[in-house]
């Protein structure tokens, strides 16, 4: 089955999916610690996970349509300038299980655990394409390559076996303010086989998707790849497109992710005591926009109140890029009098004053993605 040599992990995962795995930890563990655990890291693959036995000899070849053909050892990548980027990775699909309650959506069913917060260590993309000729900041090479095709070693069944590949455009990947990595390294321990040992891309920002694990080869290419997941997967329609009538050219493939969040400290129906409680959760936007406000209710969302934010532990968030992790997740938290048969609502505003939609109805697409709305909870109180 290809599956025979798969990674141990850790037995305290919700499987969502046993092969190809998948799996998100559950919602306590994510606002335990603003960095996550690779153990606790959800898990998204389409197929086997690959082996590398002999590192010595394992190498990214670049090709397409740039002058210098090359072929890179760990060796070289590594003796470029390492860089550490905390950014949040999140899954397309995250929410996906709660948009399938409105009306069923084909894919893998996610909680709100299908992202973590890591530290990636590894080389900027915008050097390694230096290397090749590539200056920094351009948005078309000499030979006419706009775009940068990252294909994997795995195998998966939408790509017929192929593996799995997608593209970003050449101007955000010889951006060295872009931050996307060619990551050897995770939370500053080797990556490990489920993330994409030993080398794999971070795009920081951007729907998981695009940060394609195991990198075998960087093509520089004319148009965006061609590949399942950029034209077939991963695109946002309307209410109105079923399966029977889509037209997967009308749109593109989706990049940024729009701003999220979500309450970890209540399951979506909980049971809990009148009186205080400490509601606590992660809100992230995508494009490297931060958190601007978090709003907490406790009354479906007639009244809010703004939680308080932090990143690294006890410090306070400021919205201010200098002092933050620009792209990485907020944690939130606020101590609140809870009603009886509260019902309890979080949303986020990020630094582009976007608003995450009040119902998943307004944003259902028949694939599932983005469920960015707000996050609900129902409590029905204990004695
Ligand atoms: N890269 C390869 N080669 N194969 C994959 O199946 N899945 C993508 C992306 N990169 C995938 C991949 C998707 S959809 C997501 S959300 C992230 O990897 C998940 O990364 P993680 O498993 O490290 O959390
Ligand atoms: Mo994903």
């Amino acid at each position: 089955s290809g599956y025979a040599e798969e990674p141990p992990r850790h037995p305290a995962l919700r499987i969502n999916s046993k092969e190809p795995f998948n799996a998100e930890p559950h919602r306590s563990a994510l606002v335990s610690s603003y960095v996550t655990p690779v153990d606790f890291f959800y898990k998204r693959n389409h197929g086997p996970i690959p082996k590398v036995d002999d590192i010595s000899r394992y190498s990214v070849s670049i090709n397409g349509l740039v002058s210098n053909h090359m072929q890179l050892f760990m060796a070289d990548i590594r003796m470029l300038p390492k860089y550490n980027v905390t950014a949040t990775l999140q899954c397309a699909g995250n929410k996906r299980t709660a948009m399938s309650k409105v009306r069923k959506v084909r894919g893998v069913g996610w909680d709100v655990s299908a992202l973590g917060n890591a530290t990636w260590g590894g080389a900027k993309l915008a050097d390694v394409l230096e290397l090749a000729g590539i200056p920094k900041l351009s948005s078309v090479t000499s030979l006419g390559g706009k775009h940068v095709e990252f294909v994997s070693v795995d195998r998966c069944k939408e790509e017929k076996g192929g593996p799995y590949k997608a593209s970003i455009p050449l101007k955000q990947a010889t951006d060295p303010d872009a931050d996307v990595l060619l990551a050897y390294e995770m939370n500053g321990e080797t990556i490990n086989r489920d993330h994409g040992y030993p080398l794999r891309v971070v795009v920081p920002g951007v729907i998981g998707a695009r940060s394609v694990k195991w990198l075998d080869s960087i093509n520089l290419i004319e148009e965006e790849c061609q590949g399942f997941f950029m034209q077939k997967d991963y695109k946002m329609f309307p209410p109105t497109v079923d399966w029977d009538n889509i037209d997967w050219s009308t749109r593109r493939p989706q990049m940024d992710f729009p701003v999220q969040s979500a309450i970890c400290t209540l399951e979506d129906v909980d049971v809990i005591k009148e009186g205080k409680a400490r509601i606590a959760g992660y809100a992230v936007s995508g494009g490297g926009r931060g958190i601007e406000r978090v709003d907490v209710s406790v009354d479906g969302g007639k009244t809010w109140v703004e939680a308080h934010r932090y990143q690294k532990s006890n410090v306070p968030y400021v919205s201010d890029r200098a002092q933050s992790d620009k792209w990485a997740w907020v944690l939130f938290e606020a101590t609140l009098d809870i009603p009886a048969n509260a019902e309890i609502v979080a949303k986020a505003v990020d630094s582009a004053a976007n608003i995450q939609p009040e119902k998943v109805e307004d944003i259902w697409n028949l694939r599932g993605i983005l469920n960015t709305s707000w996050h609900r909870i129902k409590i029905q109180n204990s004695l």
